[in-house]
């Protein structure tokens, strides 16, 4: 399966992006809790790569705990701080902004003994496309100072957001890459909604999203569907009859392929990931 997907507004904001890292302290990066691996951008990961980073976790609650604790473990570093959080729940403020303090410490030890008093910290939030930037932002400032909404390429330009007194957030358009070396990390973005989906063959990628969810959640398949065999096709069938998609005696599986990447995408068969830290080669 071939996926690409790179509108014109992202190579603009990529270019913006980069000029104004040089006049940013750190960088926020936001990732899908459910995709720690295909959310990272490549391009911005080797722009930023200096910067003192803060790695939030978006979409905890949709995510597999397990999964995501041991993310957080294999994330941390030195010079990068690991956050998972449900963005609309959580007390998002007081811990991004902590977060924020803890990573610019050394910078701010640096700038003490040059004589430079602390400042206000000018951080960057950069993520690919629906991992919650915006939102991020507008909870920190507790207001609605971004658009948000629940599909891919929202936000199409840079804007700042004051939004702490000790903290400036920059709100950027989600970035993605013009290609990607391993399918799988299209696969992944698109059973997370990072992607368009227009992009892809549904029914390819229906297949593909069932035999995971049967692989690793099978519960869930059952609970949901009142399904128990371990057939794509018959699956596909059954949801046909069970949410009656039938026109004229025939079964309508566009309608069921539809449903059920809708569903697991939005978190409706139960929280799941969909990368695991033991798959790492
Ligand atoms: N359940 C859940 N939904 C979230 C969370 N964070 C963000 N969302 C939802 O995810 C969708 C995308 O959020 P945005 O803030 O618009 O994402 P963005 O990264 O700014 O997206 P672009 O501007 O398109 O790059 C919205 O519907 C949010 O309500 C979270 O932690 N949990
Ligand atoms: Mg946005």
């Amino acid at each position: 399966m071939s996926i690409q997907w790179f509108p014109g507004h992202m190579t603009r904001a990529k270019r913006e992006m980069q000029e104004r890292l040089k006049m940013v302290d750190m960088v926020i990066e936001c990732r899908d809790a459910r995709i720690p691996m295909a959310s990272i951008n490549p391009l911005i990961f080797e722009l930023a790569k200096d910067k003192p980073k803060l790695i939030v976790l978006s979409k905890l609650d949709m995510s597999d705990p397990k999964a995501t604790a041991d993310w957080m473990k294999q994330l941390s570093s030195e010079n990068t701080v690991v956050l998972a959080l449900d963005l609309l729940n959580d007390d998002t403020r007081k811990k991004v902004v902590d977060g924020c303090l803890l990573v610019m410490k050394p910078k701010f030890e640096r700038w003490k003994a040059r004589g430079i008093g602390a400042r206000k910290i000018k951080a960057m939030v950069v993520g690919i496309p629906n991992v919650g930037k915006s939102t991020l932002i507008n909870q920190l400032a507790k207001k609605k100072v971004m658009t948000t909404a629940d599909r891919p390429g929202v936000t199409m330009s840079l804007k700042w957001a004051n939004v702490h007194p000790q903290l400036d957030l920059l709100d950027t358009p989600g970035v993605l890459w013009p290609k990607f070396d391993e399918p799988q990390t299209g696969i992944h973005l698109a059973l997370a909604g990072s992607i368009s989906e227009k992009v892809l063959p549904i029914d390819e990628l229906a297949y593909i999203a069932f035999d995971f969810v049967l692989k690793h959640y099978p519960h869930s398949i059952k609970n949901r569907y009142e399904y128990n065999g371990s057939d794509p096709k018959e699956f596909f069938e059954h949801i046909c009859k069970l949410r009656l998609y039938i026109k004229k005696d025939e079964l309508q599986i566009e309608q069921a392929y539809n449903t059920f990447l809708r569903e697991l995408k939005q978190g409706t068969l139960g929280p799941m990931s969909f990368e695991y830290v033991q798959d790492l080669a």
